[in-house]
């Protein structure tokens, strides 16, 4: 199931939820009130926001904690003892990779620059999707860690547009099984 197929729905509910409020209101509009009861109300409704805030707060923290539990951005001034390093330099409209095949099941340190102007480093998987990615900057070397599960051919894409050539700009790595 994808996301889209979750928050649609969702989405139509929420929406749901908010005509049903607005029929609520529209259909109390002519009634008088008590003062004590419009007190009353706004008692209750402070009490239901200072609630509804707290939750927000916590659930803020927690979503925060879980997603960013695992940083996938490694320290960048200390050395990353991966088993294998790869240096890549990205240029207009090309990539230099060395070496260009790694072994899976064993961390990979790429350690990522440019020659010319900003790149965007992404590494397909053989079904497709982003495995990892970090900036191809001139005068940086960004380091990333990535252990390659599966063996196969990954692509190397520019992902950040950097001129007519930039859609063209890919090569590969290749990822030898574990015991070969
Ligand atoms: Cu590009």
């Amino acid at each position: 199931m994808t996301v889209q197929n979750v928050v649609w729905p969702l989405a139509l509910l929420g929406i749901a939820a908010v005509a049903l409020i607005f029929i609520f209101v529209i259909s109390q509009a002519g009634k008088p009130a008590s003062v004590e009861e419009t007190r009353q109300a706004a008692h209750t409704a402070h009490v239901i926001q200072a609630r509804f805030f707290a939750v927000l707060v916590v659930g803020f923290a927690v979503g925060t904690w879980l997603t960013l539990r695992h940083f996938p951005i490694p320290q960048q001034h200390q050395p990353l003892h991966a088993d294998q390093a790869i240096d890549v330099e990205g240029f207009m409209w090309g990539w230099n990779i060395q070496p260009t095949t790694v072994r899976a099941g064993q961390t990979v340190e790429f350690r990522v620059t440019s020659k010319d102007v900003n790149h965007d480093f992404a590494i397909y998987g053989p079904d497709g999707n982003v495995v990892a990615q970090t900036q191809a900057m001139p005068g940086f070397t960004n380091k990333l860690l990535y252990t390659f599960q599966q063996a196969g051919v990954y692509t190397v894409q520019c992902l950040e547009y950097c001129g007519v050539g930039h859609g063209v700009m890919r090569t590969t790595i290749t990822v030898a099984a574990a015991g070969d």
